[in-house]
């Protein structure tokens, strides 16, 4: 059987010389591609050690670190399905991944080990490590003992590699299962695709428990053997004094938009740079077009979801493999990425005109396999003919050019984040006091779009606003918090009693206009 193990391919890619430098951190450590070789083979052979069943998943909730990443490539190497889960997380979000994933492991911060350990033994984890940024815990401790030689194990393309946890407009989320092939077949056309070449250096300043920052940032380095600058957290200073060294950046919105505050920020000091890659969330056009008077530099915006890794992009130049469109269009996110089939159906399942908005649906090998343990939820995300219906609605333009016009599932980007207003409702709904809650999304000059909840009292009963706040800050990850909370006596409904959220969005849409 061939080879299709993502880490196989990966370290297929590392340089011929392993004494060079791999990953620089900004508080000066080094690692070389020997370094990651040797250090995630520990680490795999820790893993294999336990003698987990084939298909055992490896939950982790850390601070980032280069330790974190090469745990990740120590659970590709050893075959196992890697769960990265937000540092934010409390323990009723961790109780619901835990108990939905059942991980055989769980790595932690040694600060939450008392309270994820409880939850992980209760629900039948065995093994539970912790690992810090500052390179001590259990994890490594043990991981010390293993040889640094490591055979990686022997997958298919259809192999698991790993599950990410999104939602769409349950509010409960669903754990996306994506295959070695889902994410190789994709690092390789975006290594392609954007013109990744010898000595280009990426700045990596994103967390790495999401599909941005785990994989389209540290495969695209990787598969090209490139170097990685080593942000642990986004510092618009630290990032800029980092362009002078470095080639490739990619950021959410709300990135750029922090960069753009920078004074320092211009032609000159971003002069070193070759690309710029937004996503995650839609871009301003205000924020593309200040970047190219600031900078020079033409932001590429593509698309992507945690099912599907990334389905379209920008150009990055004229290629005539791919139409031979040189344009970065502001408001597009470009064009299906080679073998990704890209189509606008209307809601009842039939193509739309050209230039006509519909439901985006997908179909490629970047498209994940299903929902963990869902499978009629999986059944209906799919067509008939096999496309992925996204949840989010646009068009494809007369030059193919696909833009994003909305989302038809309830659901709100806050800095790159997802927040679902049905959990947050759900948790609104339940406090005392409560009778019913709306949860919506409005602008906001940093996030791009933040949660604003609207909340109706139990007659004769009183609920303040920032008692409703508190109560949800003591659950809830703390980006998932409504900025603003209103208790109102009625909320709009339309003739059938639903509530009209594009009423109460108009209503509040200026609360943050700068
Ligand atoms: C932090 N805060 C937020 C957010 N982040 N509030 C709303 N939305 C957010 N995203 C709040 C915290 O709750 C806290 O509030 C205060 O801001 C400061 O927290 P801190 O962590 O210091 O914030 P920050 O450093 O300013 O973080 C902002 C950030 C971060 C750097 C933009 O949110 C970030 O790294 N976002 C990137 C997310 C990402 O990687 N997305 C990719 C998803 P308080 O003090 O009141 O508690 S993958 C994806 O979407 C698909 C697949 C794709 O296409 O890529
Ligand atoms: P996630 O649920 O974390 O996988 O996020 C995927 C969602 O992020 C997509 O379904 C889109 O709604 C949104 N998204 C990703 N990239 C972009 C983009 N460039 N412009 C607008 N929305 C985007």
């Amino acid at each position: 059987m061939a080879q299709e193990n993502l880490f196989a391919a990966l370290r297929a890619a590392f340089p011929a010389n392993l004494d060079e430098i791999a990953v620089e951190t900004d508080n000066g450590l080094n690692y070389s591609w020997r370094d990651l070789d040797r250090a995630s083979a520990m680490l795999a052979n820790l893993l294999q050690s336990l003698g987990l069943p084939k298909g055992s998943r490896i939950a982790v909730q850390v601070e980032k670190s280069v330790e974190a990443m090469l745990l990740y490539l120590a659970t590709l190497r050893a075959g196992l399905v890697f769960l990265p889960l937000n540092t934010a997380y409390q323990s009723a979000e961790i109780e619901y991944f835990v108990a939905n994933a059942e991980p055989a492991v769980v790595v932690c911060s040694s600060k939450n080990f008392s309270w994820v350990s409880k939850i992980a033994f209760k629900a039948g984890t065995q093994h539970v490590f912790t690992l810090d940024e500052d390179r001590t815990g259990s994890l490594l401790q043990r991981a010390a003992h293993h040889s640094d030689r490591h055979t990686t194990a022997q997958n298919s393309a259809q192999d698991l590699a790993a599950i990410l946890y999104t939602s769409g407009t349950t509010g409960r989320s669903k754990g996306a299962m994506l295959t070695h092939g889902n994410m190789l077949s994709n690092a390789l056309v975006l290594k392609d695709y954007w013109g990744w070449k010898k000595g280009d250096v990426l700045i990596h300043a994103l967390p790495i428990f999401h599909v941005h920052g785990l994989f389209v940032a540290i495969h695209g380095a990787l598969i090209n053997g490139s170097k990685m600058i080593w942000l642990s957290k986004f510092e618009p200073k630290r990032v800029l004094a980092k362009f002078a060294e470095a080639t490739v950046f990619m950021g959410v919105p709300t990135l750029y938009v922090r960069l753009l505050a920078e004074p320092g920020l211009s032609v000159q000091s971003a002069g070193h740079m070759r690309l710029f890659i937004a996503g995650s969330a839609p871009l301003l056009t205000e924020t593309f077009t200040d970047w190219k008077t600031r900078t020079g530099h033409t932001i590429l915006e593509r698309y992507g979801m945690s099912e599907t890794v990334m389905l379209t992009s920008n150009p990055y130049a004229a290629d005539a493999r791919y139409g031979g469109q040189k344009e970065r269009r502001a408001g597009a996110v470009g064009f299906p990425l080679p073998g990704v089939q890209l189509r606008v159906q209307s809601d009842d399942g039939k193509a739309v005109a050209q230039g006509e908005i519909g439901g985006l649906q997908v179909k490629g090998p970047n498209v994940f396999s299903g929902y963990w343990r869902m499978p009629e939820k999986t059944q209906e995300e799919f067509t008939a003919d096999g496309f992925f219906k996204t949840g989010d609605v646009g068009k494809i333009d007369e030059r193919g050019y696909v833009s994003i016009v909305g989302r038809s599932k309830d659901l709100i980007i806050s800095g790159g984040y997802n927040v679902y207003p049905a959990e947050i409702e759900g948790y609104i709904n339940d406090m005392p006091g409560v009778a019913e809650s709306a949860l919506v999304g409005v602008a906001h000059p940093d996030f791009g779009e933040v949660g604003v909840a609207v909340v109706i009292a139990k007659s004769g009963a009183h609920i303040a606003p920032e008692t409703i706040l508190a109560n949800l800050k003591s659950q809830l990850a703390n980006f998932k918090i409504p900025k603003r909370c209103f208790v109102v006596d009625e909320l709009p409904r339309n003739t059938m009693g639903k509530v009209q959220k594009n009423l109460l969005r108009a209503q509040y849409k200026d609360l943050f206009s700068a």
